[in-house]
């Protein structure tokens, strides 16, 4: 693997970022393409294909691994396409969205689907859910299809107490430019501790004007296995309080959402005194504008100048859920427990 790796001692997930598809294909893998292209053939089953141009690197194809080894095993059950190893589960639900579909109904579909798949494993949890679809900003009589989503989402959510019963799963959500809805999950038998961040109002209490529900995430979850802990930051945009701040400044935004991510740490470290640093997860950054990956690039380089070694990125095209923002972070890392 070319760049980053993170593995921890007894880790069932291991997190790496690569170029080749040769490497892709060597291993059972489970994880993201992202490429310009429509999904091809170099495509191997357990990769969830985007078409969400690479920015800034050689190749404008690029593949996040979460999970891989000899042991990782694909299967299909309906729509639910999806990579085991030990008793971690990375899966993931795509379906079209023909002309006229619902996008309500649909999610609320793909995300029954993904639920009771979970379900049917028996004794798991939901650790992260990341969610792509078209026109993200888009209205559809006079509702944004964000909103649509949302509520769509929420429904799912609400027949699903059993599974959610320790609170909302980390999340990000990214409008690509065509293509169906695809929900992607990560799931394990530990529950995620859920972390929120002090400076900005919990998602799911956002008020009306964002939309009639509010969305169903946490800022992060964190996940302790034996001798090891895995950190998932949902994706985090330049939100205080709930307003967006530095709206048209992409630089700012940056690193306003860079210094959330930085509270959640945080606020992690409350939990569990030995979290991995900041500068030693991988990032995935959505830029919602090609002419403003420069800027990003600088404000991001700018946040870890004091950091001997540059921590992992990945830019990558995509509209954020909130028209005025330019850019949204994510965060993942997985580390070894020292106790
Ligand atoms: C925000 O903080 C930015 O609806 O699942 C970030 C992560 C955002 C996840 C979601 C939305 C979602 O509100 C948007």
């Amino acid at each position: 693997m070319t760049s980053f790796e993170a593995e921890a001692v007894g880790m069932p997930v291991k997190i790496s970022w690569c170029t080749s598809a040769e490497v892709v294909r060597d291993v059972t893998a489970a994880g993201f393409r992202f490429s310009r292209e429509t999904p091809s053939a170099d495509v191997s089953d357990g990769i969830m294909a985007l078409e969400m141009p690479v920015l800034g690197a050689p190749s404008d194809t690029g593949f996040e691994i979460w999970l891989c080894g000899d042991e990782a095993k694909f299967s299909q059950v309906g729509n639910v396409r999806y990579v085991e190893k030990d008793a971690t589960v990375f899966g993931y639900v795509c379906l079209p969205e023909p002309p006229g579909e619902n996008l309500e109904d649909l999610t609320y579909r793909a995300y029954i689907e993904a639920l009771d798949f979970v379900r049917s494993l028996g004794n798991r949890h939901v650790w992260r859910f990341w969610n792509y679809f078209a026109d993200i900003n888009e209205p559809v009589d006079g509702v944004e299809r964000y909103s649509l989503f949302k509520i769509g989402r929420q429904r799912a959510f609400d027949s699903a107490s059993d599974l959610l019963a320790a609170g909302m799963p980390a999340a990000s959500a990214i409008g690509i430019r065509e293509g169906g809805l695809s929900i992607v999950f990560l799931a394990g038998t530990e529950p995620a501790l859920l972390i929120e961040n002090p400076r900005q109002v919990s998602a799911y209490k956002y008020p009306k004007q964002y939309g009639p529900r509010s969305p169903s995430f946490s800022r992060a979850g964190l996940v302790h296995l034996d001798g090891s802990s895995l950190l998932l930051v949902s994706g985090t945009a330049s939100i205080v309080g709930h307003e967006t701040v530095h709206v048209n400044d992409s630089y700012a935004q940056t690193l306003t959402s860079l210094q959330n991510i930085a509270l959640v740490v945080i606020e992690a470290k409350k939990m569990e005194s030995q979290i991995i640093p900041m500068h030693e997860m991988l990032y995935r950054v959505y830029v919602r504008n090609a002419s403003d990956y420069a800027n990003v690039a600088k404000g991001f380089s700018e946040f870890f100048r004091d950091v001997a070694k540059a921590p992992n990125v990945h830019y990558v095209l995509g509209d954020i859920c909130r028209s005025d923002l330019l850019v949204e972070i994510e965060a993942s890392g997985c580390f070894a427990k020292l106790d």
